[in-house]
């Protein structure tokens, strides 16, 4: 069981703290699907300068999540010299794995027989999320993006641009996107390819259910007010 969210944006109005009240109402959710994965896709925290009290407040609240993490620095939080995941107090948790921090591009849980690729944000400049995804090596297989979903050609201005073409060729029994702040089913279909949208905004977590069948995708709602 796999769940999968991104950008709550933590530190952006860190003066009342909904965020990381949302953060908890994550794991709540999570624990509650009995999710042996849960993926953060990008833009957990609103900048690699939020305080470092929030930093630790995050920390606490991911150690006390019994599965594994996998996150995958987005625009906001870019994998640079100074970002955020690099703070002692995140790298010490157990059992959290950033994508371009802690391996370069792939997350292995050998005692699942899953694996969790990405393209991390390495800065803030375009970049390719889902180009080169290889091949997978274990029995189940995310891959995990942030960037945007290009719907046609009005979109080809943005940047950090998604295609059907590349979803298909992601070799993924799902694809984990963020950077939307509203939850979407996208792709031409042949893989399943969603956003999760924001905690805040969509008042949900997406679950996907890996199993031998078929993989079912669904909502679980949040607890916050
Ligand atoms: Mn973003």
């Amino acid at each position: 069981v796999v769940a999968h969210t991104s950008d709550l944006h933590l530190g952006g109005s860190w003066r009342n703290g909904e965020e990381l009240a949302a953060l908890s109402s994550v794991l709540v959710a999570a624990a509650r699907s009995a999710a042996d994965v849960l993926v953060l896709a990008g833009d957990i925290f609103d900048s690699n300068r939020v305080p470092a009290t929030l930093v630790d407040r995050a920390s606490k609240l991911l150690e006390d999540f019994s599965g594994e993490t996998v996150v995958l620095p987005g625009n906001h939080d870019p994998a640079t010299r100074e970002a955020v995941y690099r703070l002692q107090a995140l790298a010490d948790v157990p059992r959290v794995h950033v994508i371009g921090v802690d391996v370069p591009d792939t997350v292995r849980l050998p005692h699942l027989d899953i694996e969790i690729w990405g393209r991390a944000h390495l800065d803030y400049v375009d970049m390719e999320p889902l180009a080169e995804p290889g091949r997978r090596a274990a029995r189940w297989r995310i891959a995990v993006a942030h960037g945007h979903y290009v719907r046609g050609p009005h979109d080809h201005h943005r940047s950090w641009r998604i295609y059907d073409h590349e979803i298909d060729a992601a070799d993924a029994d799902y694809v984990a996107l963020g950077h939307w702040d509203l939850p979407q089913a996208v792709g031409s279909g042949r893989i399943p390819a969603y956003y999760s949208g924001s905690p805040l905004v969509a008042r949900t977590i997406n679950i996907a259910r890996l199993t031998s069948a078929r993989v079912e995708v669904t909502r679980s709602p949040l607890d916050i007010a």
